[in-house]
């Protein structure tokens, strides 16, 4: 077994609306551990670099604008198949259909706008887990 660790982030909607203790219960109660954990307003440069793979996408410039609308959550938690794990917290990316019990099922819905606003991000592998990991939390 190996343990791994992963990137959370807690998005502007979720902080505006008072979730970040919400989230960080979900987590513990599952059993994960939290490593690192800092508040922080994301600029245009970090944004990039975390969402490089969505370049030039429709929702792109959405989603880096909605990004840097308000201070963001960024939490390192760790445990055996913790990556999986948070991705099975979270449900799928559009809250209208993330299942019931899940933190975007329970606390998101649509909101009518271009980018899709889901409360919090997860790491979707172990390669992407210790790049995004080194973008929030530099050594
Ligand atoms: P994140 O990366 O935020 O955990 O979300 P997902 O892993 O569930 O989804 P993603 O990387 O495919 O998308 C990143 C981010 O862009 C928004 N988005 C995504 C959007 O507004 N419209 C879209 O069509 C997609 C695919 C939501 C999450």
């Amino acid at each position: 077994m190996s343990i791994e660790k992963t990137l959370i982030l807690v998005k502007p909607d979720g902080v505006r609306r008072g979730l970040v203790g919400e989230v960080i219960s979900r987590v513990e109660t599952k059993g994960y551990s939290i490593e690192a954990l800092r508040l922080l307003n994301a600029d245009r440069t970090l944004l990039e670099r975390h969402y490089a793979e969505h370049i030039g996408k429709s929702f792109y410039e959405p989603l880096v604008e909605f990004m840097m609308s308000g201070p963001i959550v960024a939490m390192v938690a760790s445990g055996n198949r913790v990556i999986e794990g948070f991705r099975s917290l979270a449900g799928v990316t559009d809250p209208t259909v993330a299942a019931p019990g899940t933190i975007r099922g329970d606390l998101a819905r649509d909101q009518g706008t271009t980018v899709v606003q889901n409360i919090v991000h997860g790491s979707d592998s172990p390669e992407s887990a210790a790049r995004e990991i080194q973008i929030f939390f530099p050594k």
